[in-house]
């Protein structure tokens, strides 16, 4: 069970929850346990604590002080009874799937998926004799018409990646419940600090803590939140014998160490994404944007409600199609080029050749997403320096191509 802190604030729960420094000989930072194993008392003690009659840690495949110190955050953070640390995201997502479904289940999918995610589901968990059911739950009704009694479990992202689709966790929720089956929400993009999941019905979470939640691009790591029973099997089948994801020590510093500034990192991504956002959709070269701020955002009533603010990535596509997004792209001075998101740096990526090439071209026509879509995760620089390059770039994209597509009229 996690200590369930005393105190509420966010900010506060996410430098302190679960740490008692009494423990750790007063260190203010604990210590990291850079150990494999752990010596028993005595051999009864480890017979007992491998039958789980006794607590404690015995292999760190299995569990380990310092990631406990991450999973106590975390739990207390996404307001679960228990979490689980993993190796990866993908880790997080196969170890609670491994866990939970077996062959003759069904697995009810949002349409708009994480590539790899989209391809452990249909190319994956499908050779094991499970049915991967697809639907658009941005329309609740879509999973009334979908579930089944051989529903174990339904799954999506929202926002969505890369598409910024949001799903109604509360509405989805009631009806997966109402049929006896759990619900499983990636909440990499909004973070337990704009939207938790679990208060608004979910059963587990899942995360890639390589993105916002370490935030600063130099680790790769997941976590699962959700109820103690469910986290203890996830731990001991899926993680612990089938997966084999196992979080290292170090990488849980180094997240407990950028959950310490998620609320004031995510505040400034989100106030920088505004002003971009709102920028480009204003800008005479941006055909259509994507991001829960703006009043022309499709489901901005359900941002309102369920995000406590439009989070830091944006999703838009040129007027001039494909090959301007990778001019533009390639014109760009201080945004990276690269995949992955919620970093210090702003990331530019293209999803239909990098993050969702894992889709068929066909598969992503049918999944609702474009191939000319170009997304943006908006890092912590000045928010006009990021402007100020998306600018230079746009120019010299036009400039680039309104001679070329001249030209090539002229030739016969
Ligand atoms: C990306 N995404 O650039 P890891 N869930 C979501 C994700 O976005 C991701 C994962 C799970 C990207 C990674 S693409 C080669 C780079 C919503 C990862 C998986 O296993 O920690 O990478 O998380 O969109």
């Amino acid at each position: 069970m996690a200590n369930k802190s005393p105190i509420s604030g966010f900010a506060t729960r996410a430098i302190h929850a679960g740490n008692d420094s009494a423990n750790e000989q007063g260190a203010l930072v604990p210590p990291v346990y850079m150990t494999s194993t752990f010596a028993f008392d005595t051999a009864e003690a480890g017979g007992e604590m491998f039958a789980g009659n006794l607590p404690g840690h015995f292999y760190s495949r299995v569990s380990n002080p310092t990631l406990d110190l991450l999973e106590r955050r975390l739990a207390d953070l996404e307001g679960a009874d228990a979490a689980l640390s993993t190796a990866s995201g993908i880790g997080a997502i196969t170890s609670t799937l491994w866990t939970i479904l077996e062959a003759g289940d069904e697995l009810v999918v949002d349409q708009t998926l994480y590539g790899c995610t989209f391809a452990f589901f249909q190319a994956g968990l499908t050779k094991f004799g499970i049915r991967i059911v697809t639907a658009d739950l941005t329309d609740p009704e879509n999973l009334a018409a979908a579930i089944t009694p051989k529903t174990k479990a339904v799954y999506f992202e929202t926002p969505a990646n890369p598409n910024m689709r949001l799903v109604d966790i509360r509405a989805v929720s009631a009806i997966a419940h109402g049929h006896g089956a759990l619900v499983i929400v990636d909440n990499t993009y909004a973070t337990p600090y704009l939207t938790r999941p679990i208060a608004l019905g979910a059963d587990i979470v899942v995360h890639s803590a390589t993105k916002y939640l370490g935030g600063h691009g130099d680790l790769i790591a997941g976590l699962v939140a959700g109820p103690e029973d469910l986290i203890r099997r996830i731990r001991l089948e899926g993680l612990k014998n089938m997966t084999g994801a196992v979080m290292a020590p170090l990488t849980a510093f180094l997240v407990m160490r950028g959950l310490k500034t998620l609320e004031i990192r995510m505040d400034r991504h989100c106030a920088s994404a505004q002003k971009v956002a709102e920028w480009l959709a204003d800008h005479p070269a941006v055909k259509s944007i994507s991001y829960p701020g703006l009043d022309i955002f499709p489901q901005r009533e359900l941002a309102l409600c369920q995000m406590s603010q439009p989070g830091g990535m944006i999703a838009f596509e040129l007027k001039d199609g494909l090959q301007a997004g990778i001019t533009f792209m390639n014109r760009l001075k201080m945004i990276k080029r690269a995949v992955s998101l919620g970093d210090a740096e702003t990331l530019i990526q293209h999803p239909a050749s990098m993050t969702h090439s894992t889709y068929t071209p066909q598969e992503r026509a049918r999944h609702g997403i474009s191939e000319g879509l170009v997304r943006l995760s908006v890092g912590l620089e000045t928010a006009d320096d990021i402007m100020a390059d998306l600018s230079q770039a746009f120019n010299l994209a036009n400039r680039h191509f309104t001679p070329a597509k001249a030209m090539a009229h002229m030739t016969p």
